[in-house]
C-alpha cells in the first residue's frame, strides 16, 4: 500500500465523462490536476453498466460523444446508431491515450473522506489507499447515475445462487445458459438485459413493479456517408446541439398537438414508430410533456402497441402503463414486448403479486415461491443527489453533506453548495444533468467551473461559495420550471420515489440549454450570488 500526502490545483473524483474531460480542461489552463476512480480505468458508468444489452438508448452516435476536439471527431468511427457499452468504452479509452489523461488518474483508489479547511482554504482528500491530497479546488464528477439502489427485501441475502446489479455487471463472462433467471426492475437496464438473457436462459421471470413505455431502438449499423456527413458538417451541427433544448443535433420541434386530431396524430405516431429511435419520443408534438390531452393520446398509441405485439391477453394487460408517458425516463429496446412471446419467459405483476421473500433458491411472491439460479437486479440507482451523498463531503465546520442535504439538495446553478466553498459538481442536483446530452454538458459545465476558477485566480479569492438565499432563488427556479410540466405529478428515480426516505421534488433543472445562458448571465454580473473570501496565503492556488 501506498502512502502519498500531496498537494494538488485541483482535485477531480470520477474518471468518467466528465471527469476525464474536467482532467483535459483544467491541464490546458496549467492547473496541477489529480483524478480519483475506484474503477481500473477510464469510462464511469460505462466501466461499470455492461450488462447483457447496454447501449447508448439517447439519440446515439455519432452525437453521444466530446466535442471539444475536432480531430477526435474526424478519427473516430462509430459503427452503429445505438453504440454497446464496449464501444462508448473504447471510444473514452481512445480519449484518455489521445490526451494522455492516465498519468494523473489514480485508478483502483476510493476516496473515503473529503473534508474543507477553513483556515488554508483547501480541500483534503483521503483514500482507501492510504494517500491524503489537499487542493484548493475539488471538483465531484461523481456521477449521477453511479451509486447502486440494492433493494432491502426479507431475505436478499440468503439467496445462495448467482447474483449480479445491472450497475455493477462484473467483468467476467456470465452465462445463463440452462439457468432460471429472475430479473428485479424493468427500467432502460431490465428492458435492455432482459431480451438478451432470454435467448439462452432456461426460464426468465421478469419481476415488474411499474410497466414501461418503450419504443422500438431501431438500432443499426452507421453508414460510413451519415459518418462522413456529421464530420463534414461538425462545427454547424455542434451549433445546432448548444442552441437545442436537450443539446441535441435536431432544430426545435415546433408542432403543438392542437395542429392535428388524434387521427392525424397517431398517423404520426405510426410513421415515428417504424422509424424508431430516442427521437420518436421528441419528434411527435412539443406538447406531450405539458399537455395532459397530449399526452393521453401517445399513452394510448403505446397501449395499443403493446396489446398489438403480446399475444396472451393477460400478460399484455399487465405491460400496460398508466402514467404520464416521458414522465419516467423514455426507454429504448429492441424486442422486449415480443420477448413476453417466448415460452421461457414468465411476467409478474409485482403489484398484484408482490415479493414477500427470497430464499436460499428462490423468490417467494404472494402467488407462490418461484425457483431461481441466478438473480439479476436492474433496480437502478440513488440517482442524482446518491453518489454526493455516498461522498459525504465535510465542508465548513465539519458540516457533512448528509446534514445539508436532510431535506433537499440545496444547491445554487447546480454546480455548488453553501457551506462547501470552491466544491464543484459536474452533473448534480439543480443542473439539467440526465435530461442533457451528457458529455456535451459536462464540457459545458466545465468550461464554467474553468473560467469562475481563472476568476478566483485573478482576484485573489480564496473561497468562493453561493449565499443560502440565492440557492433559495435557484431552487425556485428549478421547481417552477418543472411545475410547468407533468414531470413532477409520476414517481420516478427523477423524483427521488425509487429510494426510500429520499427528499421527494423534481431535482433536474428541466430548462434544457436555457440553463447555459443563465449561468453565462451569472457569470457576466460578476458572479452575482456568491460570497468570496479574500485567499489568506499563496493565492488561491497556492501557487
Ligand atoms: O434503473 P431505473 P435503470 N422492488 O431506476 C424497479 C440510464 N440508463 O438502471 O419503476 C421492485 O430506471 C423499478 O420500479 P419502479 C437511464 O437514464 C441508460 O433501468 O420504481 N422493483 C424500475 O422498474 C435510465 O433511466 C442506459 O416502480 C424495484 C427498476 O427497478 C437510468 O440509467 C442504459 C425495486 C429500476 O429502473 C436508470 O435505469 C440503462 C424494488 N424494491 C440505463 N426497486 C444507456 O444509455 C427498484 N425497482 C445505455
Amino acid at each position: 500500500m501506498t502512502t502519498r500526502d500531496e498537494s494538488y490545483d485541483v482535485i477531480v473524483i470520477g474518471a468518467g465523462v466528465s471527469g476525464m474531460y474536467a482532467l483535459h480542461h483544467l491541464r490546458g489552463m496549467g492547473l496541477a490536476v489529480r483524478v480519483y476512480d475506484g474503477a481500473a480505468d477510464v469510462g464511469g458508468t460505462w466501466w461499470y453498466n455492461r450488462y447483457p444489452g447496454a447501449r447508448v438508448d439517447g439519440p446515439g452516435s455519432p452525437f453521444y460523444c466530446y466535442t471539444f476536439s475536432d480531430e477526435l471527431m474526424q478519427e473516430w468511427d462509430w459503427e452503429e446508431t445505438q453504440s454497446d457499452w464496449a464501444a462508448v468504452l473504447a471510444y473514452l479509452r481512445h480519449v484518455a491515450d489521445k490526451f494522455d489523461l492516465r498519468r494523473d488518474i489514480q485508478f483502483e483508489t476510493w476516496v473515503r473522506d473529503a473534508r474543507y479547511d477553513e483556515a488554508a482554504q483547501r480541500w483534503t482528500v483521503e483514500t482507501d489507499r492510504g494517500d491524503s491530497a489537499t487542493a484548493p479546488f475539488l471538483i465531484c464528477a461523481v456521477g449521477a447515475l453511479s451509486a447502486a439502489n440494492i433493494p432491502n427485501i426479507p431475505g436478499i441475502d440468503e439467496f445462495a445462487g448467482e447474483r449480479y446489479h445491472t450497475g455493477r455487471w462484473p467483468h467476467h463472462p456470465v452465462s445463463f445458459a440452462g439457468k432460471r433467471v429472475a430479473v428485479l426492475g424493468t427500467g432502460s437496464s431490465g428492458i435492455q438485459s432482459i431480451p438478451e438473457i432470454a435467448k439462452t436462459a432456461a426460464h426468465v421471470t421478469v419481476l415488474q413493479r411499474t410497466p414501461q413505455y418503450s419504443a422500438p431502438a431501431a438500432n443499426r449499423p452507421l453508414a460510413p456517408q451519415e459518418q462522413a456527413a456529421a464530420r463534414a458538417d461538425f462545427a454547424k451541427i455542434r451549433a445546432t446541439m448548444l442552441a437545442n433544448m436537450g443539446g441535441f443535433p435536431f432544430d426545435p420541434n415546433p408542432r403543438a398537438s392542437l395542429e392535428h386530431g388524434r387521427e392525424q396524430r397517431r398517423a404520426l405516431y405510426e410513421k415515428l414508430w417504424q422509424r424508431g429511435g430516442f427521437r420518436f419520443f421528441l419528434d411527435g408534438y412539443n406538447d406531450v410533456a405539458t399537455s395532459e390531452e397530449s399526452n393521453a393520446v401517445l399513452a394510448e398509441f403505446f397501449r395499443d402497441k403493446i396489446r398489438e405485439v403480446v399475444r396472451d391477453p393477460e400478460t399484455a394487460r399487465k405491460l400496460l402503463p398508466d402514467y404520464f408517458v416521458m414522465t419516467k425516463r423514455p426507454v429504448l429496446d429492441d424486442g422486449y414486448f415480443e420477448t413476453f412471446n417466448r415460452d421461457n419467459v414468465t411476467l409478474v405483476d409485482l403489484r398484484e403479486d408482490p415479493i414477500e421473500r427470497f430464499t436460499r433458491s428462490s423468490v417467494v411472491t404472494r402467488s407462490g415461491e418461484h425457483p431461481i439460479d441466478m438473480l439479476v437486479l436492474a433496480t437502478g440507482f440513488d440517482a442524482i443527489s446518491g453518489s454526493m451523498l455516498r461522498l459525504d463531503p465535510r465542508g465548513r465546520a465539519g458540516v457533512r453533506l448528509k446534514e445539508r442535504w436532510h431535506d433537499r439538495f440545496h444547491n445554487y446553478l447546480g454546480m455548488m453548495i453553501a457551506g462547501f466553498p470552491n466544491l464543484f459538481m459536474i452533473h448534480g442536483p439543480g443542473s439539467p444533468g440526465v435530461l442533457y446530452n451528457m458529455p456535451l454538458g459536462a464540457e459545458r459545465q466545465m468550461g464554467w467551473i474553468a473560467d469562475f476558477i481563472s476568476h478566483l485566480e485573478k482576484r485573489g479569492v480564496g473561497a468562493a461559495e453561493p449565499t443560502t438565499e440565492s440557492e433559495t432563488a435557484w431552487s425556485a427556479e428549478v421547481d417552477g420550471i418543472a411545475s410547468m410540466t407533468l414531470f413532477p405529478r409520476t414517481s420516478s428515480w427523477w423524483t427521488g420515489a425509487n429510494i426510500e426516505g429520499k427528499p421527494r421534488y423534481f431535482s433536474t433543472y428541466l430548462g434544457g440549454s436555457m440553463y447555459y445562458a443563465r449561468i453565462a448571465d451569472i457569470a457576466a454580473q460578476g458572479y452575482a450570488g456568491f460570497s468570496f473570501e479574500p485567499a489568506r496565503a499563496g493565492g488561491v492556488a497556492g501557487r
